[in-house]
This record gives structure tokens, C-alpha cells and sequence, in this order.
């Protein structure tokens, strides 16, 4: 990490909302560097060595929140590990202990420009993942599991949205549409963005 704080923009939504796909589009056109809390779980879990891989394939699989130390130190690896300035976080902060354990090791260390909030309704969200699941892999992808996720999501994830609304910090995005109108309205969104 440079000198100057580096930015962050979390990126929330339900399970299956666009968080992912719309990172992927964002970071081919500006200079984020994706980093998606999920994926790096999934990748220390899936370390033949890993010692928390059974605690976290456990909470993949009841949709449960991972315990925050385990998550922000990925993130914070990986964001030293990538030299750059500029992060889209993907699915952190999930509940009010996520916030508090990224204050902890965070606060002051970064400049957070915004909340993306991808807002799509439940049943457009379960539809996706299931669809995904045909061919994901992803232990999640399951009508009980995607039961549990949603529960997470509308107990512990949408009061961090309002919370971060309080502070002016959400740009609420229709993720509904399809792809394309998706990512101009995000587009649209960081263009008026402030560094
Ligand atoms: N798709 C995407 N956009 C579309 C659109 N506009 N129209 C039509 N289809 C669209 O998309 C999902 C599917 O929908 C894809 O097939 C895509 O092509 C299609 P994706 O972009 O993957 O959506 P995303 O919001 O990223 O969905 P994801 O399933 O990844 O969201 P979750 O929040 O459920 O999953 P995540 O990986 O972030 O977390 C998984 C688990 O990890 C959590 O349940 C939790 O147990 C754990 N976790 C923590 O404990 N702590 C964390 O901080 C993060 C995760
Ligand atoms: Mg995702």
C-alpha cells in the first residue's frame, strides 16, 4: 500500500444481487482492484494446509458470517499484497461485528469513498444462484443453504446498510436489470465519485 490511504468502496447486496459480476465489469474499466470477502474465504478454505478450513466451509454452508479476524486479515493481506490504492471490497462488512473488527484493524488506515449497494429482490436473488448452482460448484448454491443466506443477509447485512446510510455513504443501485443497465448506473454512480 501507498503512502496516501488507500480508497475503499465496500460493495453490498443480497446473495446473488450482482456484487461479483459487477466488480468484475468495474474493475476492467477503472482502477479498482477487486477483492471479494467470499472468494478469499473460499480460497483458504479450499488450502489442502489450511487450518480454518473446515470452520469456514461450516459457515459457507449455513450462510453464517465467518468470524471477522479471519476475513479482515485476508482482506488485509490482500490488499498489501496487491501494491495498489484502489479497492472494491465484495461483501464485507456483513454485520455489526464485521464493522467493528475492520474499525479495529482498519480505522483511520483508509479513506472509504462509498457503499455500493446492489438492491435486488429476494426472489430475482435466488433465482440467479440457483441457476449458478447448476455448474458453480459452490457449496451454497441450495435451496436450504440460499434459505439460511437470506436470513443472514436481511438480519445482520441490511442494518449495516442503514447504518452506512446514516453517514451518506450508500449509493443504491436497481440490480434487477440486467447486466448492462446494471453497470451504467454504477458507471454513473463513480463517475461523480470524489477521491
Ligand atoms: N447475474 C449477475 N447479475 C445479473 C443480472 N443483472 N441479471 C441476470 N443475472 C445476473 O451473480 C450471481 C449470478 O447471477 C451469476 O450467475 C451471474 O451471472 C448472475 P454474482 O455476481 O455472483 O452475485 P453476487 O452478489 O456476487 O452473489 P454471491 O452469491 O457471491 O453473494 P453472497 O453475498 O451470497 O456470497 P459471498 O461469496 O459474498 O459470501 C458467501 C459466504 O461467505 C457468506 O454466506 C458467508 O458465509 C461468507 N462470508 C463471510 O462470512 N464474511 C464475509 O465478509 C463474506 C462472506
Ligand atoms: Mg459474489
Amino acid at each position: 500500500m501507498a503512502a496516501t490511504k488507500p480508497n475503499v468502496i465496500f460493495v453490498l447486496g443480497g446473495p446473488g444481487a450482482g456484487k461479483g459480476t459487477q466488480c468484475t465489469r468495474i474493475a476492467e474499466a477503472y482502477d479498482y482492484v477487486h477483492l471479494s470477502a467470499g472468494d478469499l474465504l473460499r480460497e483458504e478454505a479450499a488450502k489442502p494446509d489450511s487450518t480454518l478450513g473446515k470452520e469456514i466451509n461450516e459457515h459457507l454452508k449455513n450462510g453464517s458470517i465467518v468470524p471477522v479476524a479471519i476475513t479482515c486479515k485476508l482482506l488485509e493481506n490482500a490488499m498489501k499484497n496487491s501494491g495498489k490504492e484502489n479497492f472494491l471490497i465484495d461483501g464485507f462488512p456483513r454485520n455489526k461485528d464485521n464493522i467493528d473488527g475492520w474499525q479495529k484493524a482498519m480505522d483511520g488506515k483508509v479513506n472509504i469513498q462509498c457503499v455500493l449497494f446492489f438492491d435486488c429482490d429476494e426472489k430475482t436473488c435466488v433465482a440467479r444462484c440457483l441457476e449458478r448452482g447448476k455448474a458453480s460448484g459452490r457449496t451454497d448454491d441450495n435451496e436450504e443453504s440460499l434459505k439460511k443466506r437470506i436470513i443472514t443477509y436481511n438480519e445482520s447485512t441490511r442494518p449495516v446498510i442503514q447504518m452506512y446510510e446514516k453517514d451518506n455513504l450508500v449509493k443504491r443501485i436497481d440490480a434487477s436489470n440486467d447486466v448492462d443497465k446494471v453497470f451504467q448506473d454504477v458507471q454513473n454512480v463513480l463517475n461523480n465519485i470524489k477521491s
